[in-house]
Formats: structure tokens, sequence, C-alpha cells
């Protein structure tokens, strides 16, 4: 089976990426990175799928060459990666030497290959010392991961072609600290308000700190939803716009309108911090681009006699993921289209991550993965279809190159191009990479600016 594209369907500069981020392929056991708050979450019973946490993971550290090789040969001009605040900075305000050199390593390799490095800053692991001292609930996390961001600039940021602040504030902020999904496993809504300002902060600090530096292409990647209500009740379709505030309107308003939504505001206000008016500014900073990941759709429904927000999340009809998420390729092409037409005009957009996780098994050193391979393939038709709407969409990235640790869901969650034996490290390509490494090397190769 391969796609029903090639590169040259899609316009010269559009970039076709993989993307991972480092707690989950690392292997945070090395490098003397210090504890992440995933490392404590994992700890605790009930958290995590076998109570799995990132120590070695796919040994990414030790075999990130062998990796790179395989973006390579996949046929993609970028790659997107995340650094570690813990490997850096152990305590997160003092440097570890032996984690920046880690980093310059990896760039060097990237750049060594003719592919264009595309830098996150935060991919979710926070560490545990800030944790100890209320992690994002507390403004001061927003001035460390300033002074975090000038660290990794100094180092690599002459050989990176793009750089995010955070990736997905709302998992960030909302899943982390209401729903209680992801670390820090808290349910409480202060933190959740508190989180869901400071995470935004930090973004508009980091920023500032790149632009005095002169780092360019800078942006920031959001997990939108795309929300649809249960029914045509009235009370469905109040919860499903409460849904879209909290998932997208509060992010999206505060970059590109400067003010959080008032809707939401007035319901978060109680446990908000005082004086955020005067940080909306840098907040809403410009920014180069804006990336947006997309899996799934969110069928919402009215949960009354609950408190705000008083919505649940409905099992919708359609065939699922291996995470249980309906494959629903319209809802990228309606998601991108909304985005550009409200908020984002002719500034690039990114799909910065989409994919979905399988229940793939190797048997005779194959992977057979036609529902992934279909996924991506509907999901590209989609973006080529936006193009032709005049959507300013410059680029794709797959998640994920490698099978890795899937947060909460541990090693059991598959969602690579590459399978990983996580006994023997054993990398084998399935059959959706050989999809793009057909597509992708269909037509001569464009040559990376930097190589
Ligand atoms: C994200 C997550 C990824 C997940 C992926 C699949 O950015 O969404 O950070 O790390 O692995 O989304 O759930």
């Amino acid at each position: 089976m391969s796609f029903s594209f090639t590169r040259s369907d899609f316009p010269a500069d559009f970039l076709f990426g993989a993307a991972t981020a480092a707690y989950q392929i690392e292997g945070h056991a090395f490098g003397g990175a210090g504890a992440s708050h995933w490392d404590s979450y994992a700890a605790t019973p009930g958290n995590v799928t076998n109570a799995d946490d990132g120590a070695v993971a796919c040994d990414h550290y030790h075999r990130f060459e062998q990796d790179l090789d395989l973006v390579q040969q996949g046929g993609f001009d970028v790659y997107r990666f995340s650094v570690s605040w813990a490997r850096i900075m152990p305590d997160g305000r003092h440097v570890n030497p032996e984690g920046l050199a880690f980093y310059d390593r990896l760039v060097d390799a990237i750049v060594a290959r003719g592919l264009k490095p595309y830098l996150t800053l935060y991919h979710w692991d926070l560490p545990s010392a800030l944790a100890d001292t209320g992690g994002w609930t507390n403004p001061e996390t927003a001035d460390l991961f300033a002074a975090y961001t000038r660290a990794v600039i100094e180092r690599i940021g002459d050989r990176v072609e793009a750089v995010a602040t955070i990736n997905e504030p709302w998992c960030v902020a909302w899943l982390s600290h209401f729903i209680g999904a992801q670390a820090p496993g808290l349910r409480d809504i202060r933190a959740a308000t508190r989180a869901m300002h400071h995470v935004m902060l930090a973004h508009g600090k980091s920023l500032a700190v790149m632009r005095e530096m002169g780092q360019q292409n800078l942006g920031i990647v959001l997990n939108l939803a795309d929300p649809h209500p249960a029914s045509g009740s009235t009370a469905d379709i109040a919860a499903t716009r409460r849904m879209d505030g909290i998932s997208n309107r509060w992010f999206l308003d505060a970059l590109f309108k400067g003010a959080y939504p008032e809707d939401i505001l007035d319901a978060l206000r109680p446990h908000m911090p005082a004086g955020l008016e005067d940080e909306m500014a840098l907040i809403s900073a410009p920014i180069d681009w804006l990336g947006i990941n997309y899996y799934t759709r969110g069928i919402v429904a009215d949960a009354p006699g609950t408190p705000w927000p008083q919505f649940d999340g409905v099992e919708g009809p359609l065939p699922k993921t291996d995470m249980g998420w309906e494959i629903y390729p319209e809802g990228l092409g309606t998601l991108l289209a909304r985005v550009a037409r409200d908020y984002t005009g002719d500034l690039p957009l990114y799909v910065t991550e989409n994919g979905m996780a399988g229940d793939d098994h190797l048997v005779d050193g194959v992977c057979d993965d036609p529902v992934r391979l279909k996924y991506f393939d509907d999901h590209l038709q989609v973006v080529r279809g936006l193009i032709a709407e005049g959507v300013p969409v410059k680029g794709y990235f797959a998640w994920s190159l490698l099978d890795n640790y899937e947060w909460s869901f541990g090693y059991e969650k598959r969602f690579g191009l590459v399978h990983v034996d996580y006994e023997t490290q054993t990398r084998t390509p399935k059959r959706s990479f050989e999809a793009f490494r057909a597509a992708l090397n269909a037509a001569p190769r464009r040559l990376a600016a930097s190589g």
C-alpha cells in the first residue's frame, strides 16, 4: 500500500516532518538529568499503565544517530524535537553542562543530515525541583522558563530553524491540573486556573527573551479541539461553547486578541492571579507561525447538576484508534480553516502533530499498519484541500517517529512510524514509514537551506 499523493502534489516549499519529544524517547536516567515531575507521577500507583516511566524509553540518548538516519531515509525535511528542562537544568535553575552538550551534538547530527531542526522548549517535563515550589501554579516558573530559554538558545539557537516555546498549553495546564490525567495529576480549579495563565506568561517571557537575542522563526504549539455538540439541544450547544472556550479560545484569544475570552474568564476570575491584564501584551506579542496538533474531534454534552464547566465528553460512532479516539480527518480541515479565518490570517500554520496509536505487531520482521497509513493519507489530503482553499498551511509533522512513552499510557500505546522493541531497542520501520519514504523520495529532494 502507498499514499495517494507524492511530494510534488504539495507546494515546493511545503515541509514534511517527523516529531518526537524528549521525555518520551531519550531515557531520562542518562546524562545527569534531574528528576522530572513525570518520574514521581509515574511512581505513584494508578497514574500510569504498568507504572512505566521514561528512565530508559527508546534509549534515544545513546541511539540518536541511528534514529536521525531514519528521519533522513524517510525523506523528511524537518525533525521536530524537544529539549528537556530537567536534563539541561536538573534543579530547574542551574545548567548541567552534560545536558546542553547532548543537545549540541543532537542538533549537529540533525543538520549534518540535511534536516531542519524544529525545537520545542517545553514538552511537559517539568523539573521536580520546580514542581516542589508549585510548578505552573507559581508565577516564578515563568521567569525561570525565560532563563532556561536563554541558556538553550545561547547554545543551540544558531543552528535551529524554528522554535516553539510551549507544546500544548491546554495539556500542561487543564489536563494536568483540573482533569488530573497527566503530571502533576492535580484536580483543583485554582491550581488549573493559575497554570492556564502562567503557562501563557511563560510563553510570553520566553518569546521576549528570544526576540531580544535575535532568534528567528518563533511560535507556539496548541492542541486544539474540534468540538461537536452531542445533540442539537440548547444545553449541549452551550456546553460545547464552554469546552471550546477552555480548549481553544482561551489560548487563541490570548495570543491573537490579547485578552482571555470573557465567558471563561468570568467563571475563572475568582481563582485568577491579580493583575493579569498587565501581562496580556507580553502574551500576545507577535509570533511567526502557529503549530496545531490534531488527532480527533470532541463530542460534548451538557452535564446538569455538576459544577462549572458542566460538560462531559461523549463517545462518538466513528471507527477509533487504539486510544479510543475517533478517526475524523474532516476535523483538521474545519479547525485550521477556522483558526486562519478568525485569528491568524496569513500567518504560517503547521500541523505540528498528527498520527494514531495502533495495535501494531511485528510479524516475520514486518509491521503492517494499514489503518495508520490510511489515517496519514486522509489527513494529508485534507491538508491539500486547505492549501487549495488558500489556508497557509506550510508543513505537516507525523507523530511520531518512534513508538515511545505515551505518558499515562506508558509503552502500551504505539504511535510510531517505526516500531520499537523495548527489550532489544530494535527499530523496525512500519509500512506507514515506507509509504512516507516512497512519497517523499518520489521527487528530487530539495536542498535544505542549511546544508
Ligand atoms: C502531544 C503530546 C504527545 C503525545 C501525542 C499522542 O503533544 O500531544 O505531547 O507527546 O504523545 O499527542 O497522544
